[in-house]
């Protein structure tokens, strides 16, 4: 009698699947049904494991994803906790918009965490944390140390969510993991002065148990491919936008020369940080262009 478990991969490596389950973790082989379905499993997916009494376990189902995300891709995410560095790379509002763009598009929730500020000068660090109290205020939780995130983090991630790191290359996605999971072991690696960006130490993603779910570490990834977004739904993906944009006069209101835009006077009034408009602007002109500015690649 052939016994199956169902549980969640957490890890492919050459071929191999494991897979967490009430059993145990359990490798696991891939039958040749996927490939010819062309369906390939992925870290986070719900999969089914039949097991055998001569220890030849195989996976023989993937359960439907709820989405995917990044390259290599997390399936089933439920969270994306962002990790932005204060300097080395350098902080980016241009780039979190960027992200947040991404991710809201994907329709998934982002949580943002500031990495090293202990390197910033302090007028710096204030005008970051100025910046990343706006972001707060439109919806954004944001943590601004480790210590802060390690103590609320088990109680934010449900019954097996899987949130999954993302941020650019050396912003300390790896390093933070490390000490939110000591066992982790996440090598990590020194970013490079010259180019002032990482040089993609993670090259897999693999899923850590973390209270009563888990957290992925994914490769770092920068280039964020907006330009296939609708350009008459950018403006759902900046929250405060969508919220704000029932009071244009126009309910299709794109926010550019439409009269009674209720966006563009909340820039002008400063309720709106003008930096949030010119990214949309910028990301809409890319959309429009339909290809990503060579700068941001
Ligand atoms: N001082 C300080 N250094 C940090 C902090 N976070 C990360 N670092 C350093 O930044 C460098 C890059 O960190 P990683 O954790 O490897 O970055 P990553 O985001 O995992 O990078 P990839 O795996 O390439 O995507 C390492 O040398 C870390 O020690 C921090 O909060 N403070
Ligand atoms: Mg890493
Ligand atoms: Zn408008």
């Amino acid at each position: 009698m052939l016994e199956k478990v169902e549980g969640t991969i957490i890890s492919v490596i050459s071929g191999y699947y494991d897979v967490k389950t009430s059993k145990g973790v359990i490798r696991s082989r891939a039958r040749g049904v996927f490939r010819n379905r062309k369906q390939k499993p992925l870290v986070g997916d719900r999969a089914i494991v039949q097991l055998d009494q001569q220890g030849m376990n195989y996976l023989v189902e993937i359960l439907p994803r709820k989405n995917e995300i990044g390259r290599p891709a997390v399936a089933n995410v439920a969270q994306v906790l962002l990790v932005i560095s204060a300097v080395e790379p350098d902080f980016s509002l241009e780039l979190l918009d960027r992200y947040l763009t991404f991710f809201a598009w994907k329709n998934v929730g982002v949580t943002i965490y500031l990495s090293k500020s202990d390197l910033a000068r302090p007028d710096k660090l204030k005008q970051i944390k100025e910046k990343l109290a706006y972001y707060e205020k439109i919806g954004y939780p944001v943590f601004l140390d480790s210590h802060t995130l390690e103590n609320r983090l088990p109680d934010l991630i449900e019954n097996d969510a899987i949130w999954t790191l993302a941020g650019q290359s050396g912003a300390g996605k790896s390093t933070l993991l490390n000490k939110l999971e000591k066992d982790a072991n996440q090598a990590t690696g020194k970013i490079s002065q010259a180019l002032n960006r990482g040089k993609h130490t993670t090259r897999q993603v693999q899923l850590f148990v973390y209270g009563k779910g888990f957290i992925a570490d994914t490769p770092g990834f920068s280039a964020v491919d907006l330009y296939k977004i609708k350009v008459d739904d950018l403006g759902q993906y900046f929250y405060e936008f969508k919220k704000n944009s029932i009071n244009c006069k126009f309910r299709r209101c794109q926010h550019i020369k439409e009269p009674g835009c209720e966006i563009k006077k909340m820039v002008e009034e400063g309720t709106i940080l003008p930096s949030r408009y010119e990214d949309y602007l910028k990301i809409r002109q890319e959309i429009l262009d339909n290809k990503m500015p060579e700068y941001m690649k």
